[in-house]
């Protein structure tokens, strides 16, 4: 109540543009879903932990019903939790929320096939390529072909680049070589005939490694192989948001015929310790240094939760003006309170980037980007 209260206050102040136009001052939308206002436009999502996928969070269980057309899942899909031995598999977690996205019509994109990070235990530090090898044909074609037709779509490879758009130097780059990405789609595609599927990366907008994730769609398509989709994780800074690269990024992955989606958005409000942007959860600040910078435990300012609504509201009128080319806008979390920028680069800070806040109400960030569809 307190933010709605906020929120109509600006409006009355006329602070905000499109958050309120006269005949909706100070009151609350009729309909208060962001994934049915968008429904024409694109999907909708979020990032699912345990306690959503096992509904033991109810006001959170509710908001994502209401809220989400598609779901992603924040870890539990990952190869370190799946893939627990050479040839054993945990699939619990993965089928409870395959299930859960049957059950509330949630579409369910998997995350992740094949990234550098959280990796099986048994497979880190393994040199042999045979070996590498064996684990990433057994992996997709495992993983994939059980969720064929049950889950969406997949991020088939996650973070393959560096900042200079060239290849990130992994263990699958290592062992595998550079076709080891057009072989992770060839074999996706094999397993999951019935899922679309996609590369996923974090600062792929910013022209260099946009470049280098052209020519990776670029490669896959000259092999003859299905990729649908690229992932712009959108893991960015209130007030340096890159407007110009986001736009031209569409344009470019769109002129390859793939579609471009936002996957892990979110807008981090608290300053950044560390040189850059980067999403790379091996990056961490010194959470004793003098940088630590925390400075919201109490509560967001008035000026900064108007800042993070204008800076949304400008991203949705972009990803609005691109909407051919868009088709999914995922949120990385539900609520502010679970979010993983509470602990990077920096653990233990109070971080506001979701349109949600910690008691699960929507904050003016939301009604920016709810309005622009009234
Ligand atoms: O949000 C995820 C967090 O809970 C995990 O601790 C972390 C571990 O690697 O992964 C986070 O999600 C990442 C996603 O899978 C890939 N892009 C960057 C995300 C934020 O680190």
């Amino acid at each position: 109540m307190i933010n709605k209260r906020f929120f109509e206050a600006v409006c009355l102040a006329g602070l905000l543009g499109a958050g309120c136009s006269s005949s909706q001052k100070a009151t609350a939308p009729k309909v208060s879903s962001l994934g049915e206002a968008y429904k024409k436009d694109f999907l909708i999502g979020t990032a699912l932990n345990n306690a959503h996928i096992l509904e033991r969070d109810s006001l959170a269980n509710q908001l994502i019903k209401q809220q989400f057309t598609a779901a992603t899942p924040e870890n539990i899909m990952k190869a370190e939790v799946l893939h627990t031995g050479w040839e054993k598999y945990n699939f619990e977690m993965a089928d409870k929320i395959v299930a859960y996205g049957q059950k509330n019509n949630i579409k369910i994109n998997a995350h992740t096939l094949i990234w550098h990070s959280q990796l099986p235990f048994f497979i880190r530090g393994i040199k042999s390529a045979d070996s590498i090898k064996a684990y990433f044909e057994n992996h997709i074609t495992t993983v994939a072909s059980r969720y064929d037709g049950k889950v969406y779509s997949w991020d088939v490879v996650n973070e393959a680049l560096n900042e200079d758009g060239t290849m990130r130097n992994s263990v699958f780059l290592k062992n595998l070589g550079p076709g080891y990405i057009v072989e992770a789609f060839r074999l996706a595609q094999k397993a999951a005939p019935n899922t679309q599927l996609y590369y996923n990366d974090y600062n792929i907008e910013a022209p260099k490694k946009r470049a280098g994730a052209l020519e990776i769609v670029k490669k896959i398509q000259a092999a003859g192989v299905k990729i649908d989709g690229v992932g712009i994780q959108g893991h960015w800074h209130l007030g340096t948001v890159p407007y110009k690269d986001i736009e031209e990024s569409i344009e470019a992955f769109g002129k390859l015929g793939v579609q471009v989606m936002f996957t892990e958005l979110d807008i981090s409000v608290l300053p950044n310790p560390l040189r850059g942007n980067t999403a790379d959860v091996s990056a961490r600040a010194d959470e004793n240094s003098a940088n630590r910078g925390n400075p919201y435990v109490k509560g967001l300012p008035d000026s900064i939760q108007l800042a993070l609504a204008k800076d949304y509201e400008k991203l949705f009128r972009l990803f609005l003006k691109h909407k051919d080319k868009v088709t999914r806008i995922t949120f990385w979390g539900v609520t502010d309170g679970g979010s993983w920028l509470n602990d990077f680069p920096v653990r233990g800070r109070t971080n506001y980037p979701l349109l949600f806040d910690r008691k699960y109400q929507p904050k003016p960030a939301f009604y920016s980007v709810y309005n622009l569809k009234k």
